[in-house]
């Protein structure tokens, strides 16, 4: 695993020490203390909790146990949707200070409401993260999380703030102007999504700036979409930094929930004092055991405006308890593996797109950048891996990462050379067959076909059912 090596005296502080460090026990008690309050809060509230509440026979907090949370009703998207735009406060309308969310199907946003008191607490959730990378007063956080309606741009932005850190609110895009910023003003941390960091990363290589010729960038705090160990290991090369991921969702605050720290960087520590995790069979909804994949769900304890009790997120994650070397005694969650609703049913076989992505990134001669196709033209399911070819920028043989990591230089797309693609296919097609047990189609397409979202999250699943393909380059 790539992490920095620490003494115990120089392991980075952390922003709650008392809060991220406490003893199991007495976390265990906190927050029964406060899944209670939250359900006494509900039930004040009214609406559509109190009535599934009422309806599993709750009358109030009071004998809640944390042992017991299988007898207390679920949330979902579903119910923000149905009460949409305010439906589900807990607070007068006018004690809302902010509203943030994210775009979803059908053009209708997810819209999530914050109290004076969710934003300070959600700062404080992000100051962890950043502690937790190694940031403190005066560290130049590079903030290229897209600013807006989306969480990420301002979650990290009051999280700096609230740390004492230097933020630089660049947002997403303008990739010219970043590199810029990044060589005058010399910042320690990047803050974006694993493939923007990729793009960011190939740019800077472009500019010559990489860690040999004084990039300054020590670590990058990349989430908000799914992204595998192998692209870890490719970024890090690529950029020469600790790539740590951070996860979060704009229903439970944002980014923030859970991040990992640069000493370990296996695994991101929930901040389950606020938002208690359980990991449930996404199909009976009942709890996985620890080390299994489960369906995130989370009881937001404490939060004011929008509490949720339990509520089912879709994303697939196996939890892990225990004390990790940087001191925090909260609970890990792996990185996502898939959400439940991404799973590809490809004749009859259950696919996740990072299985995919896993054997495509370990082939040097691609890109990190790939999408997959669903081809149901015919009626059938035809799975096609769109990917691109490493260039000399983004294979990035220039990029060492640093002695510590271990790692030599990033490999350049060696092996087959421009009139040796029907063999790159070929290869492709037979590694995924045999990590899979499927046919799946493999087609190399031009750099940046890639689709993303307005707010810069990789699109890695199209279908196609008719007419043009839905990647540039690919043909039927
Ligand atoms: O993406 C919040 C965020 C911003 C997290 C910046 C991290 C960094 P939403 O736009 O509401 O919020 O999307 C939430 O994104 O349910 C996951 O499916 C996915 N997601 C977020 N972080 C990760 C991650 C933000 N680290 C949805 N790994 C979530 C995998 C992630 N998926």
């Amino acid at each position: 695993m790539l992490a920095m090596r620490f003494d115990n005296d120089s392991i980075p502080p952390m922003f709650e020490p008392d809060a991220e460090s406490m003893p199991h026990e007495q976390r265990a008690a906190l927050q029964t203390d406060r899944l209670r309050g939250l359900i006494d809060r509900l039930l004040a509230a009214g609406g559509t909790q109190a009535a599934r509440l009422g309806q599993a026979g709750v009358t109030g907090g009071g004998d809640a146990r944390l042992d017991d949370l299988a007898r207390l009703p679920t949330t979902s998207k579903q119910d923000l949707w149905d009460g949409y735009p305010f439906g589900m406060l807990a607070v007068p309308r006018d004690e809302v200070v902010v509203v943030h969310g994210s775009s979803g199907t059908g053009g209708r946003p997810t819209l999530v409401s914050y109290s004076r008191g969710d934003i300070a607490l959600w700062a404080r959730m992000c100051a962890r993260a950043l502690a937790a990378a190694g940031a403190g007063p005066g560290t130049i956080v590079h903030n290229a999380y897209g600013y807006g309606l989306f969480t990420g741009g301002l979650g990290i932005h009051q999280g700096a703030i609230e740390l004492g850190a230097t933020v630089v609110p660049v947002s997403g895009g303008m990739t010219a102007r970043q590199v810029t910023l990044i060589a005058d003003l010399r910042p320690d941390i990047l803050t974006c999504t694993p493939s923007y960091a990729i793009r960011l990363g190939e740019a800077l290589a472009e500019a010559g700036l990489t860690q040999q010729t004084g990039l300054s960038l020590k670590a990058g705090i990349f989430g908000a979409e799914p992204w595998t160990q192998e692209m870890r290991t490719r970024i890090n090369e690529l950029l020469g930094i600790i790539a740590l991921d951070i996860y979060g969702l704009s229903e439970v605050i944002g980014p923030g929930v859970a991040s990992e720290c640069i000493v370990a960087a296996d695994g991101l520590h929930v901040n389950e004092d606020h938002f208690l995790v359980e990991a449930l069979d996404p199909l009976t909804g009942e709890p996985v055991p620890d080390g299994t994949p489960g369906e995130l769900t989370f009881s937001t304890l404490t939060k004011e405006a929008l509490p949720l009790l339990r509520y089912r997120s879709g994303d697939i994650a196996a939890l892990r308890r225990g004390d990790c070397e940087c001191g925090r005694t909260l609970v890990k969650m792996s990185k996502v593996t898939g959400r439940k609703d991404d799973m590809l049913v490809i004749r009859g076989v259950n696919v996740y797109p990072s299985e995919i992505e896993r054997v495509l990134l370990a082939e040097p001669a691609v890109s990190l950048d790939y999408v997959l196709v669903i081809d149901e033209r015919d009626g059938q399911r035809e799975l096609i891996a769109c990917c691109e070819r490493t260039t000399e920028r983004s294979g990035n043989s220039a990029a060492v990462a640093p002695a510590e990591h271990g790692a030599g230089p990033a490999r350049a797309g060696a092996g087959y050379d421009a009139g040796s693609q029907d063999d790159l296919r070929a290869a492709l097609r037979h590694k995924l067959r045999e990590a899979l047990g499927i046919r799946v189609d493999v087609a190399i397409v031009p750099a940046g076909s890639v689709p993303r979202t307005e707010v810069g999250k990789a699109v890695r699943v199209r279908r196609w059912s008719a007419g043009e393909p839905p990647v540039p380059g690919l043909t039927g």
